[in-house]
């Protein structure tokens, strides 16, 4: 890795996140994404039916085989994408550099149990791809509904490597829990509301061969997508203080129980 090429990413991904703090309100559960295979494909809208613009994301999209340099310096932890907030997430397809025609799924837990398959075939044809190697099955831009996310829910995502075609590696964004102990997933906040997600999806150490190992080239750009939390939950991922939601529970009526469990716990014998 030359400096020339640091700078470069230090440039793009990395000034972009640079006043991330990292902190986040709740640790993930320590266990692996947990692929279902009765999954069915996700329903795709066009960035123009979303209103969405991938054309700004592209800046960020890791040019092909050029290594992340330390990645792991520059991250938001992917593995902790707990919102606060109510929030209508969508995730947008941005890109993808890879031979492998991917797949994504996601799981929320907490307030919100959800899980589902985001996009069963990654693979990019035509003009901006990064990879042009068959598929078409996706344009720029396309995105999921996730839907209605409640505040309190840990957000995750897994990748399939090569799912499309029969794979069976599934990469998650807890790096020890990945078969061969590498972190395949990278995160940035983006603007006021994004959050750039960023996979590798070979098996191994870079350049290495042999056993389960793929040559990778840890470029991170197999995958990239978008991810809307909306502007509150990322200012909250980035270690921002925002007002607590308790406040609209409280308007609901819902604050009476809170009340009732405070006077208890003072009750309580010191
Ligand atoms: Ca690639
Ligand atoms: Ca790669």
């Amino acid at each position: 890795m030359t400096a020339k090429m640091n700078n470069k990413f230090l440039t793009g991904l990395a000034v972009a996140a640079a006043t991330i703090a990292g902190t986040f309100a709740q640790a993930a559960s320590a266990s692996a994404f947990t692929w279902n295979n009765s999954w069915t494909p996700s329903k795709i809208y066009s960035q123009s039916e979303v209103g969405f613009d991938h054309s700004i994301y592209q800046k960020y999209v890791q040019k092909e085989s050029v290594e992340i340099p330390n990645s792991g310096q520059f991250l938001l932890d992917p593995a902790k994408l707990f919102l606060k907030f109510d929030h209508k997430v969508n995730i947008s397809f941005i890109n993808e550099g890879a031979g492998f025609r991917n797949q994504l799924a996601f799981t929320s837990t907490g307030a919100t149990n959800a899980s589902g398959m985001l996009f069963n075939d990654i693979s990019c044809e035509g003009a901006g791809c990064v990879g042009g190697w068959g598929g078409n099955a996706l344009k720029l831009g396309d995105t999921v509904k996730m839907g209605s996310i409640k505040g309190g829910s840990q957000l995750d995502f897994g990748l399939k490597s090569n799912g499309f075609n029969g794979g069976q590696n599934i990469f998650g964004t807890q790096t020890s829990m990945n078969e061969d102990g590498l972190q395949h997933v990278v995160a940035y906040a983006i603007g006021t509301r994004h959050i750039l997600l960023g996979f590798e999806d070979l098996y191994g150490a870079k350049g290495a061969t042999g056993g389960k190992n793929q040559n990778s080239d840890r470029d991170f750009n197999d995958v990239v997508m978008v991810l809307d939390v909306g502007e509150k939950n990322l200012r909250v991922l980035k270690g921002e203080k925002v007002p607590e939601p308790s406040v609209v529970l409280s308007l609901l009526g819902l604050g009476a129980a809170g009340l009732i469990a405070r006077r208890r716990q003072n009750n309580q014998p010191e």
